[in-house]
């Protein structure tokens, strides 16, 4: 029995497909979930397209409808996003987010205010990634859009965290990620020229080359003070120096924490670990979110 058992799992190995491209259902299909020991040490994780960890149960996201505000709690289907839901839900209505479910901690975040409130469907089509992975995307309207996560105790540096986001147009110094008060810990442009992002814990470190508007990235950073690191995607554009030494409390989304500045942005998943990672763990939480994001 054991032997057989053996072969049929060979054979169920053996005819797995192949990787599909991108946009293919097959693909599509697929669920992607952190294995173990990448979520291990993780403090706070969120994400509007899939289950970060296979243990979650809840929704991922809370979405209002806004022809007469009801809300409902959308959760996943084998692992992704249910946007069949959502469609149902909204119909021709505009579908908001008012929450963003924490898979790790408690730190839900939120936006009861509906004029603050993003997107995640127009009326007619789920927001979803133009190019790579073709998966839903959350859409802060560059007006006065935001979310926020406010934690009871603040994360104590060094940190790590990894977002993966999509800046649609480039204004100078929009703050795409910052703390949830007026302590300064946040990602934003740079201040000069062109899109390139700066991660300021009162002291600004940029990553060397500017990135792509319009497409989705891969947003990594090491809050540890004069050892801290900013980077995208492949490690070609990696930055590692001075960040200064201020702890974040918690998590804003598409502003600076008091609302104001509001970023073009797009949002996947973020999901925030208590420790400074070294080069060889940062690449391979790249990998692993690539594999399933595709952005690089
Ligand atoms: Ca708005």
């Amino acid at each position: 029995m054991k032997w057989s058992l053996v072969i049929l799992l060979g054979l169920l190995v053996r005819a797995a497909p192949a990787q599909t491209a991108f946009g293919d259902p097959a693909f599509l299909s697929r669920t992607f979930i952190y294995p173990a020991n990448c979520v291990t040490g993780a403090l706070d994780g969120w994400s509007c397209v899939r289950n970060i960890r296979a243990e979650y149960q809840g929704a991922l996201i809370r979405v209002r409808r806004g022809s007469d505000s009801t809300e409902q709690d959308i959760y996943a289907l084998a692992g992704a996003l249910d946007t069949a839901t959502i469609a149902s839900f909204c119909g021709t209505s505009t579908g908001y987010v008012t929450t963003i479910y924490a898979q790790l901690g408690t730190n839900n975040i939120k936006q009861a205010t509906a004029a603050n409130q993003p997107q995640i469907y127009n009326g007619s089509a789920i927001f979803i990634a133009t190019n790579g992975n073709r998966r839903p995307m959350i859409k802060w309207d560059n007006v006065n859009d935001y979310m926020q996560a406010v934690r009871n105790t603040a994360w104590v540096q060094p940190i790590s965290a990894y977002h993966v986001i999509q800046q649609t147009s480039w204004t100078l110094g929009d703050p795409l990620i910052d703390g949830s008060t007026t302590a300064t810990f946040f990602v934003n442009d740079q201040r000069d020229s062109s899109s390139r992002i700066r991660l300021y814990a009162n002291t600004a470190l940029q990553p060397t080359t500017s990135f792509t508007l319009g497409v989705p990235i891969l947003l990594y950073e090491v809050g540890n003070n004069t050892a801290s690191v900013i980077g995208f995607n492949n490690q070609v554009a990696e930055t590692s120096g001075t960040a200064g030494a201020a702890n974040p409390e918690g998590i804003t989304l598409g502003a600076f924490s008091n609302g104001t500045v509001p970023a073009d942005l797009m949002w996947q998943e973020s999901i925030i670990y208590g420790t400074a990672h070294d080069a060889a763990t940062r690449q391979r939480l790249r990998e692993l979110i690539n594999a399933f994001y595709h952005l690089f």
